[in-house]
This record gives structure tokens, sequence and C-alpha cells, in this order.
């Protein structure tokens, strides 16, 4: 679809950029600005996949109705936000047989201690029983590297959060090709400057998370009502000082979470950014500003996200459009990597 347009136009090849997003919940302020608003800004330069990761969403329970609804809520989010179907392949995980097979490959070349040691994996099971945590949770970067390493993707922009995951696929990619010859494009994380790591609303000293969207005051989603926005943003946390600047004061983070939501989506500098403020008479009047920029930036959003809501065959039919392109390129990769193991292949060699 859009590959031979795109390079028709420019007959430079574009980088791969390869992402995910897992239908885990209400997608909320940090997905959007460390990680979808990025990918819409630059999809007119580059080879887009974008991937909504249902396989990742289940390594934790789901219930089976909300992740159907979830799922395609996201989809519909992903296009509502700019995404377009004709630059951007956008895709559900589990359409492709290809990511489910390339974990498994990659599973028999990943030594555990590497899974053992990843931070979300420890954040995870540290609140879990072991008796109750799924394996897949563990697995959970092996599938993210398959992921990236089908689509021979040059960067992958992600939210600092996951750049130790990229980082893992790397690492795997590196020992594939080492085991069994080049294979795989080494991926690079792509993180954005601002954005990257969005907090907490209730409580700045942990990231902004889907699963928690549903806590009060946590998480501005994207889907909220303007008066809900107002309401989360009026609530926020911040500090006695009444002073506006940024600052890497943890007692000040709550304050510098505000303003770091104010600079990336008003695409201002630090400095124009702090001057806006300069005569301000307090948090009130941060408080006010960083909820008319939120409204503003998600007001259209949320419109079209309630009109692709109410056509959900249209959404069915741009899904399917991505996952036959995504096929297109990972089916002959995964057939790539079994041919290097030393799996026969249905039908003959390649
Ligand atoms: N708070 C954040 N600030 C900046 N970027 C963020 N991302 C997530 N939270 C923030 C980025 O969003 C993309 C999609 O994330 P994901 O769905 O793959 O999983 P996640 O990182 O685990 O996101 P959540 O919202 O915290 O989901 P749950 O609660 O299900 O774990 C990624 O690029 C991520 O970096």
């Amino acid at each position: 679809m859009n590959q031979s347009v795109a390079h028709e136009a420019n007959p430079m090849p574009r980088k791969r950029v390869l992402s995910g997003i897992q239908p885990s919940g209400d997608v909320q302020l940090g997905n959007y600005l460390g990680a979808i608003k990025g990918w819409v800004d630059r999809q007119d330069e580059k080879d887009n996949f974008f991937c909504i990761v249902d396989l990742h969403a289940i390594t934790v329970p789901q219930d089976p109705n909300e992740l159907r609804h979830q799922t395609r809520s996201l989809a519909a989010i992903l296009f509502a936000a700019g995404l377009d179907p004709s630059k951007s392949n956008v895709f559900i995980q589990s359409h492709v047989p290809p990511h489910a097979e390339a974990c498994w490959l990659l599973n028999c070349v990943t030594p555990i201690g590497w899974l053992e040691r990843m931070t979300q994996f420890k954040d995870k099971a540290r609140n879990e029983n072991r008796e109750r945590m799924s394996t897949g949770l563990l697995d959970y970067p092996v599938l993210m590297a398959g992921d990236i390493l089908l689509y021979s993707a040059d960067e992958v922009p992600v939210g600092e959060d996951q750049k130790q995951h990229v980082e893992l696929a790397r690492d795997i990619a590196e020992r594939f090709n080492r085991l069994f010859g080049d294979t795989f494009v080494v991926p690079e994380p792509i993180i954005p400057e601002a954005g990257a790591r969005v907090m907490g609303l209730d409580d700045p000293s942990r990231k902004m998370s889907k699963s928690f969207a549903d806590i009060r005051g946590h998480a501005v989603r994207l889907i909220d009502e303007p008066k809900e926005i107002e309401r989360t943003i009026n609530r926020a946390v911040t500090d006695s000082y009444n002073e506006i600047r940024f600052s890497d004061d943890p007692e000040r983070s709550g304050v510098n979470n505000l303003l770091g939501i104010y600079k990336v989506i008003t695409g201002k500098t630090t400095e124009e950014v702090e001057n806006d403020f300069a005569s301000a008479r307090g948090y009130g009047d941060l408080k006010r500003s960083v909820g008319e920029v939120i409204i503003s930036e998600l007001a259209p959003i949320r419109a079209r996200y309630v009109q692709l809501m109410d056509d959900i065959a249209e959404l069915d039919r741009l899904l399917s459009l991505g996952a036959a392109q995504a096929i297109a390129v990972s089916g002959p990769k995964v057939d790539e990597m079994k041919e290097r193991i030393g799996l026969v292949l249905q039908g003959g060699e390649l």
C-alpha cells in the first residue's frame, strides 16, 4: 500500500520504524506524549509499522470482553490521533502469526538470566505471588524483540520506560546473528527528549500508566471530556515552594511534570515556558494553563475517536489492511529465521 507510493515519490529508502502499544487500559497522556504524538509527527519521513500488542496485554489477566473493546478502542485512538492508514501500517499483533512464532524461536536463544534482570519484570514480580504470575510476564521482552526484529526496524521510538527492552532486543539480535549468521538489523531505541516520562498526577514519583488510569487523579485519559481533564489537573500534586520553573528536585517533581506536559504540547523551549509563567500568581494559574493546552490538544482526537468507534466495520477494515502489510514483511523474515536454525520449511527451502 503505502511503501510503493512513498518510494516512487522519494527514491531514498526510508528508515523503517516499528513501535507497539498495549490494549491494557485507557490510553493516557504519557502514552500520547511519549509515543503516539511522535509517531504521528514523523510518519511522513518513515516507513511505519505500529502494532497493537494484544499478546503482550495478556501477560497479565484481562477480562476477555474488556480486552476486545480496549483493542478496538486503542486502534480508534491511534487513527484519531493522526496515524494515516496510507502512510502507517497499524495492525493487531495476534493477526500476524509470525510474532508468536518469532517469540518461540528467540526464546530458544535467550538466556533466562537476561529476562530476570529486566526492571519491568522485577517491578511487576515484586507485587505478585510467583505461583500466580504467568510465564508470559517473564517472556514479555522476547515477544517484543520478535516484534522489532521481524521488521528489520532501524528505529524503535519508545518512552524511557521501554528503553531497557529495546536494548535487550539488540542483545538478542546480536546473539542470533553470532549463532546463525547475519539475520537481523540491530535496532536503536529512539527516546523523545521531552515527554519521555510523564509522571502520575496523583504521585509524581511513579510514571503515569494505563493500568492505573482508573484511579482518581492519576492520569488524563485521551477520551476524557474537558471537564474531567480540568478536574484531574486541578487535583494534581504540587508542592509548597510556589515557584513555577523546571527543577530536578524530587520534591518539586509535580510542578516539573506539569511544566513538562505544557512544554511538549506547546513545542516551546524551557525558557519560553518559564517566561509564560513569569507573571503567574501561583499554581492555580499554572494548572489552568496546563489544563487548557491539554484540552485543546485532545478535543479533536476525542471527536474523531467517537466517529471511528461508531463504525467498527471500517475500523476492522483498516486493521486488516495493516495486518496484510505486516504479514508481507514478517512472514519471509520468520521463514529466514527457521531456515537458519535448521527447521525444514513447508514446501522447500527459501
Ligand atoms: N508515563 C509515560 N510517559 C511517557 N511515555 C510513556 N509510555 C507509557 N507510559 C508513559 C510509552 O507509551 C508506549 C506504549 O506503552 P505500552 O502500552 O507498550 O506499555 P507501557 O509502557 O507499560 O505503558 P503503560 O501506560 O504504563 O501501560 P501498562 O499500565 O499496561 O503497563 C511506550 O512507548 C511507552 O514507553
